[in-house]
């Protein structure tokens, strides 16, 4: 009877927030769950896609895999992989790291393969191993809820010509909607996937980065380290399958201690006292926190002076050093004390809408505008467009220092401010990205109206 480990979202080769050291957290933690697998005398581990982070790793990430891999391999394990959204290959014609270790007998990478006669053009790939047959389809993106049918007929093709095993697997990289709490674009509903259950046992998905299960027979390990401060709290770790029981183990604390501190600054009435609040909240939580933490500060609540005028970063490089921390970093979360605009309004609403908030927020502060506000923004919003459509010698010196202040606040960026929410949009463009290489490589050309949304 066949047993296996189920992980996925191994993510090697991420170097989170810049550090060496979260690069090596990533391989440690899988040379953890090698470490683990051999223990418990498990000879098979499935990774349902992002072994790696990237489809162009560095000789490091390489090395990282190849020590974990060999180690596996000696002691008899049979790694069966696919390929992620992060780690394929970067077009039809080039390899993908994970097939270069299958060419070593590292992994066995199952592959979307040509039409080999049993009417199998999609995945076509499989491995039997003691009485479990495993398929298993790279990430197709947007593809995916389209191409349920076919995946299951061509399940259901090569097990009725070489005889149904008893347990059979399907490794997936894709997310079920509903699964993250937030709509996701390229998600499937778990109702489109009936096809599968029909043909499938064990549905081993990857891609969401926490832990769930849905109907008893599709499950998500999650990834087994935090990829995004998103997952901070979230269950996430590795299935262990044996005697047909399946159990769900939460990766252990402690490869990397996160702590995330919530400081309402809204009793501080200046910078000196904003300061000594945030240094008692953070030396509070990170009593007793192992050396070498990292600490997410969120600033909750009315700050006493603008963001601009703080210098967070040296203030963050204190804390850390204060309180021996591997990184710390200072957001301000909610309600600024200038026109209610938080990090999350300035990243999800057009500029002309936090300019609306801001002006509207100003007008409202005060009270004789209370009769005309509406009529009050809109001034204060023409007054500042047609100021906008002067130009330098109309506007007189005091106009051209506004107008230059207005472009530098525009031009200024802090990526770093941003960072999570830029993973984010970076790994959506990406798989978009991907997508459309793919079909431009299979000679389709993306359709223009639907650029950006495909499918
Ligand atoms: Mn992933």
């Amino acid at each position: 009877m066949v047993s296996f480990i189920h992980i996925s979202d191994l993510h090697l080769g991420y170097k989170q927030y810049g550090l060496q050291e979260r690069f090596r957290d990533y391989a440690q933690t899988f040379s953890r769950i090698a470490d683990t697998t051999i223990r418990e005398g498990l000879k098979l581990m499935l990774v349902s896609g992002d072994l790696f982070h990237t489809k162009s790793i560095n000789p490091d990430t390489y090395h990282q895999a190849l020590s974990v891999l060999q180690k596996l391999k000696d002691a008899g394990v049979q790694v069966v992989v696919i390929e992620g959204n992060h780690d394929t290959a970067p077009s039809s014609r080039e390899s993908s790291w994970l097939s270069i270790l299958e060419t070593q007998g590292l992994v066995r990478l199952l592959k979307l393969k040509a039409d080999d006669g049993m009417g199998v053009k999609l995945m076509g790939d499989y491995v039997d191993i003691d009485d479990a047959r495993i398929f298993g389809v790279r990430y197709i993106g947007y593809s995916t809820k389209k191409e349920v049918e076919s995946i299951a007929s061509e399940i259901r093709a090569v097990n009725d010509k070489l005889g149904k095993p008893k347990t059979t697997i399907l490794l997936m990289h894709f997310g079920i909607e509903g699964a993250l709490g937030r709509e996701i674009s390229g998600e499937v509903p778990l109702g489109a996937l009936g096809p599968l259950k029909d043909v499938v046992d064990y549905l081993a998905l990857g891609h969401y980065h926490v832990q769930y299960d849905r109907d008893g027979w599709v499950f998500n390990p999650g990834s087994p380290d935090l990829v995004s401060m998103d997952e901070y709290g979230k269950p996430k770790g590795m299935y262990i399958y044996r005697d047909g029981n399946l159990e769900f183990k939460q990766t252990w604390k402690g490869i990397r201690n996160f702590i995330r501190v919530r400081v309402d600054v809204s009793s501080a009435v200046d910078v000196t006292q904003l300061r000594a609040t945030i240094d008692t909240e953070v030396a509070k939580e990170c009593k007793g926190a192992p050396e070498g933490s990292i600490a997410m500060v969120d600033l909750i609540g009315k700050m006493p002076v603008e963001r601009v005028s703080l210098n967070l970063e040296d203030w963050s490089r204190e804390l850390e050093e204060a309180n021996g921390l591997l990184l710390c970093r200072i957001r301000v979360r909610v309600a600024q004390s200038e026109g209610g605009i938080t990090d999350r309004d300035a990243l999800s609403l057009a500029r002309h809408e936090v300019e609306h908030k801001v002006f509207n927020s100003q007008v409202a502060a005060h009270p004789v505008y209370s009769k005309q506000k509406d009529t009050m923004v809109n001034l204060v919003k023409e007054t500042k467009d047609n100021l906008l459509t002067l130009s330098r010698d109309q506007l007189g010196p005091e106009g051209v220092k506004l107008y230059d202040k207005y472009y530098e606040i525009l031009a200024k960026d802090d990526p770093e401010l941003w960072n999570e929410e830029l993973e984010v949009e970076e790994t959506i463009e990406d798989q978009k990205k991907a997508e459309e290489d793919e079909l431009t490589e299979a000679g389709i050309e993306p359709n223009d109206d639907k650029k950006g949304r495909w499918f």
